[in-house]
């Protein structure tokens, strides 16, 4: 990344979109590593945002969207920070919260640039909707609802989507039966843990950047830290056993750094309450450094 590129850190402190309350802490463990002055370190020019904070809710609203009210107006104030950012030339780094702070992040992206692409690094798919969901958790929902196959609640202060041609997901290793076919009928490329097993990390990155980046204005990166193994993440709310090592998940950051396409990117889903000592804080502090360019050597 070019020296002295604006960089906006924006903690949205949501976690209204799990079952599992916790993440909302997530912006302040990934700060507590010296995030931003390690931005300053790399020799960009970030800024502290400081975090959104949602409404706290009086009730459960729909069983089938759960929280949907509170999680879509804090939502709407992040695409609005996330335009805001993309607008005055930062790049907007956004710090969840649960993945469902991605409905602000990405149509905001797109509502600035034009057609981007999404490369989705996770465990889960979350791409159910308010009819495929097994759990009314909206966390489940953001990818699907961005790609414009609902709920279409969730991004309605936007009219942006983003075409499914353009999604890469990597790193699927718990897909809910309907949401499988929803990503196959949508045409989604979806990169599972065997994908990475059979082709490696490096192939299988390159393959998700040419998806994401041919023929758009720019990836944006959501990166949920349940992707990479619980013994090296603990702090995620809905871990998922034989994830990516953490060199398999540097190396995706690296070469997103190296493919210069990444126009903003989420971190999401550190829960501290479940970590061991900050490790998946400072472990999520250190993949959105390499995504901005820290390199070994
Ligand atoms: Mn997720």
């Amino acid at each position: 990344m070019q020296q002295g590129k604006k960089v906006d850190v924006i903690g949205i402190q949501m976690d209204l979109g799990a079952s599992r309350r916790g993440v909302n802490m997530g912006p302040s463990a990934i700060r507590y590593s010296n995030l931003v002055e390690k931005m300053k370190d790399l020799g960009l020019s970030p800024r502290d945002c400081g975090d959104i904070i949602p409404r706290i809710p009086q009730d459960e609203g729909e069983v089938s969207m759960r929280h949907a009210r509170e999680i879509n107006e804090a939502n709407e104030r992040l695409y609005r920070a996330v335009r805001e950012s993309l607008r005055a030339g930062a790049m907007p780094v956004v710090l969840g919260g649960d993945h469902c702070v991605a409905a602000g992040s990405i149509p905001a992206a797109a509502e600035e640039l034009g057609e981007i692409g999404v490369i989705w690094i996770d465990a889960h798919g979350d791409f159910n909707n308010d009819k495929s969901t097994p759990s009314g958790n909206m966390h489940g929902m953001p990818l699907s609802a961005v790609c414009g196959c609902g709920p279409e609640a969730m991004v309605s202060f936007s009219k942006a989507r983003i075409r499914p041609k353009h999604v890469a997901q990597v790193g699927a290793r718990d897909l809910d039966a309907a949401e499988r076919q929803r990503l196959r009928e949508n045409g989604v490329s979806v990169f599972s843990i065997s994908d990475i097993d059979k082709l490696g990390m490096a192939e299988v990155m390159r393959r998700a950047i040419a998806v994401a980046g041919g023929g758009t204005r720019g990836i944006h990166l959501s990166f949920d830290v349940d992707a990479i193994t619980p013994e090296a993440a603990p702090g995620v709310g809905t871990p998922v056993h034989s994830g990516l090592t953490v060199r398999e998940a540097f190396l995706a950051a690296e070469m997103l750094a190296e493919s210069g396409r990444v126009v903003s990117l989420d971190m999401v889903e550190v829960n501290p309450m479940l970590d061991a000592f900050n490790k998946t804080g400072a472990l999520a502090c250190e993949l959105i450094l390499s995504v901005l360019g820290k390199t070994v050597y």
